[in-house]
């Protein structure tokens, strides 16, 4: 029987991806197809399907019923590919040159079929690899600005808005973030992985009241500020690149929180390449610098022109906002970078690092960085200072 028909959850296999996109009819029913299993993220399955002769292809991501990463003693919601497939329609309508286009999604079989994106690379491994993708910055820059404006308060007005809220509410995998970003790191917890070496330095962040102190007001503000619809895992493994396109990809932790939270993640992932590319450290600045001037800029011309909330449209009330996403989002890239140091998730930019010592030093850094960030991300009050702050501590 059709896998459709059938209206149970089974995990795909390379066959039967096949039998899906047939049966969908997105190639016709004589096309040769072969199809490979490419994930390599944490959590989910993605299939490669490509037409041998008219090289026409596909990508079929499907959610499995365990976190991938940990095994299936980690069980996790199927119902995030639903939030996945509805923020990338919505994404996709807010900024459609920067998400993919979704052609099928079905809750059952917790699959979204979309456009292949295979001719670009993913950031961080072409970052790894001395790609440094020229626009990537403008693009992350305008994709943040018009999902975090089209998706608050005042890009939507307070009722749609509110339907909204609703729609994204996504405790499971809220809980993965509230637990290995802001609280796991800061506490001996199991899921913690670190080198020996790195004990005191790890340690010492335990014992840390002040950091403790600010972590949780950043989580407060995780668990409570629903600003706007957040793609929620906004590092540069959710990023497709090259030289003239940026594509991204993976929203299934999207949910209604803190704006800063989707630019911190962007400003700490750039961060470790400033740490670890000594070569590019300037040009990877310069992206920081890129992102944060085009999100303020677009964010500003967006609020004066489609706000709809016509009191709110002043510019001493946007410049608090403004003011308020930026300490925000230095506060949120220290935690990313001290969770993906110390943390169960790690990034290859600090672990693929082959000399113990390069290693270990960068790391190091990357947790004092962190922070300083957390703690300073209200005296840092431009990106004046933050460039000056980053710079003391590389
Ligand atoms: C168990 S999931 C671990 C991490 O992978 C995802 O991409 C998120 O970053 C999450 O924190
Ligand atoms: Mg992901």
């Amino acid at each position: 029987m059709s896998l459709l028909k059938q209206k149970a959850y089974q995990p795909l296999t390379n066959e039967s991806a096949v039998e899906l996109a047939l049966e969908l009819n997105i190639f016709p029913g004589h096309a040769k197809l072969s199809c490979k299993e490419i994930g390599d993220g944490n959590l989910n399955l993605v299939f490669h399907i490509v037409e041998e002769l008219k090289g026409k292809s596909i990508i079929i991501k499907q959610a499995l019923p365990y976190a991938k990463v940990v095994g299936e003693s980690w069980p996790l919601t199927l119902k995030r590919a639903k939030i996945e497939a509805d923020a990338l329609k919505i994404f996709g309508q807010i900024a459609p040159d920067y998400v993919p286009e979704v052609l099928f999604t079905d809750d059952v079989l917790a699959v979204t079929i979309m456009e292949d994106l295979s001719h670009l690379s993913i950031a961080r491994t072409g970052f790894i690899k001395g790609e440094t993708y020229p626009l990537i910055a403008k693009h992350l820059g305008e994709y943040l600005a018009k999902t975090l404006f089209y998706t608050s308060d005042y890009g939507l007005g307070p009722g749609v808005k509110k339907e909204r809220v609703h729609q994204f509410i996504n405790p499971e995998l809220c809980k993965i973030t509230e637990d290995l970003i802001f609280t796991d790191p800061f506490i001996d917890a199991d899921t913690n992985e670190f080198e020996d070496s790195l004990r005191p330095a790890v340690e010492a962040l335990w014992h840390d009241e002040e950091l403790k102190f600010h972590v949780n007001v950043l989580k407060k503000s995780f668990l409570t500020d629903a600003e706007a619809l957040l793609h929620g895992d906004l590092h540069t493994g959710s990023v497709f690149a090259s030289n003239s396109e940026t594509k991204v990809i993976d929203p299934e932790f999207a949910f209604y929180g803190p704006a800063g939270f989707d630019i911190g993640q962007v400003f700490a992932n750039l961060l470790f390449q400033v740490i670890v590319n000594e070569e590019k450290c300037d040009l990877f600045i310069n992206h920081i610098e890129t992102v944060w001037n085009v999100f303020e800029e677009q964010y500003t011309f967006l609020w004066n022109t489609e706000n709809k909330e016509i009191a709110a449209k002043t510019s001493t009330f946007l410049n608090y906002q403004l003011y308020k996403f930026f300490g925000d989002s230095l506060g949120f890239a220290g935690c990313e970078l001290i969770r993906r140091t110390i943390g169960l998730a790690h990034v290859a930019d600090l672990d693929g690092i082959e000399d113990e010592l390069t290693r270990i030093t960068a790391k190091q850094k990357t947790i004092e960085l962190g922070k300083i960030l957390i703690k300073q991300r209200n005296e840092i009050k431009d990106l004046t200072s933050f460039i000056a702050t980053i710079k003391e501590r590389i």
